[in-house]
């Protein structure tokens, strides 16, 4: 592999030099997957500018709805699905399309089309967008392995399925996390160069963290398990030091914390929602994608979150994520509590 980007930032590692090393690696491959991410990378880059001049354009609109040149301002979650659906089907690697922001699957025009499906949340964690919170986007890659006429059955899929995985955060630098199965590989946006560079080579997730992130506001509704595995984190009674509590509520800057620190994030089921909160094909499996790839775990509360199979393109799904021994401390409260019933 081309090790050659060095540490004065004369010889800079792109995410694009990077993932041509990786296709080299791979001679019968004829560059669709490099194409395609070209694509994502301009989507993300055009949705972090967005975001940046979110709070000034919302200055310069105060008098009304449109702004300084008369133009209706799109909600920054509409804009950024605008952009990532035209940059992924003009890639013409796609084939079927699904977005947290539209209830159907987008199946691509036959002349566009790839073999690549991807799901995707083109910004994830949007109730933070008007304090400037980081927000993020999230994406899976699937790919056909046939020719044939493409349909949602080709991404109601395990997430073990996935072929590649990633997100971009929008927050004090822009960084974008990915995996494409062998390991995880973070990527700052150099601004004056408009380039994502390599910054974070093989991230690997330390094998116990200090940390718990979950919304502690549900407690009241958490089912045993996860009730027992905080009280736990605040009361460790075996002469540990106890947890700290970290939660943005924004899930890309959460599990990104997650993945550098180490620790735990959980949206458990509870007694009002049983599947959780957070969406399987788009939110669920890319995050617990990249946490396996970093040598970390996601579970459900009764299995492997990459084995889940999803009926409907926006079902839910507890999750559990982090590094490998705490999600084993709470698999361990999940088993004992089957024995127990
Ligand atoms: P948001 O509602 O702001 O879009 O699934 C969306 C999400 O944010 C995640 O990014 C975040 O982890 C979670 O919801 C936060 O949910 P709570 O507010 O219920 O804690």
């Amino acid at each position: 592999m081309d090790h050659g980007a060095d540490a004065n930032r004369t010889d800079l590692m792109t995410i694009t030099r990077f993932v041509l090393n990786e296709q080299s690696k791979h001679p019968e491959s004829r560059g669709d997957f490099t194409i395609l991410l070209n694509h994502i990378v301009l989507g993300c880059k055009f949705v972090c500018s967005s975001v940046n001049k979110a709070g000034l354009a919302k200055l310069i609109g105060l008098a009304g709805e449109t702004n300084v040149q008369g133009e209706e301002q799109k909600k920054l979650d509409v804009l950024s699905n605008e952009v990532f659906m035209k940059a992924l089907k003009s890639s013409g690697r796609t084939c079927v399309l699904v977005s947290e922001e539209e209830e159907e699957a987008t199946i691509v025009e036959p002349a566009l089309r790839g073999k690549y499906c991807v799901v995707f949340d083109p910004l994830d964690g949007s109730s933070n967008i008007d304090c400037g919170v980081s927000i993020g986007t999230i994406f899976g890659i699937y790919a056909l392995k046939d020719v044939h006429e493409p349909t949602i059955e080709d991404v109601l899929l395990p997430g073990k399925n996935m072929v590649a995985a990633g997100y971009c955060m929008y927050g004090s630098s822009c960084t974008l996390v990915l995996s494409t199965g062998a390991g995880v590989n973070g990527f700052t946006l150099d601004p004056s160069l408009g380039e994502f560079i390599l910054t974070h080579p093989d991230i690997k997730i330390p094998k116990q963290g200090k940390i718990y992130s979950v919304n502690e506001g549900n407690a009241k509704n958490w089912d045993g398990p996860t009730a027992a595995y905080v009280k736990k984190c605040k009361f460790p009674e075996d002469g540990s030091s106890p947890k700290s509590l970290r939660y943005i509520g924004s899930m890309v800057a959460d599990i990104h914390r997650t993945l550098l620190y180490g620790g735990i994030f959980l949206y458990p089921a509870d007694k009002k929602n049983p599947n959780g909160k957070l969406r399987i094909l788009y939110e669920v499996f890319p995050m617990s994608f990249l946490m396996e790839q970093a040598g970390g775990q996601a579970f459900t509360g009764k299995e492997r979150a990459l084995d889940l199979v999803p009926n409907k393109l926006h079902d839910r799904s507890p999750i559990v994520l982090g590094s490998y021994d705490d999600v084993e401390e709470i698999k361990a409260l999940y088993a004992a509590e089957g024995k127990a019933q």
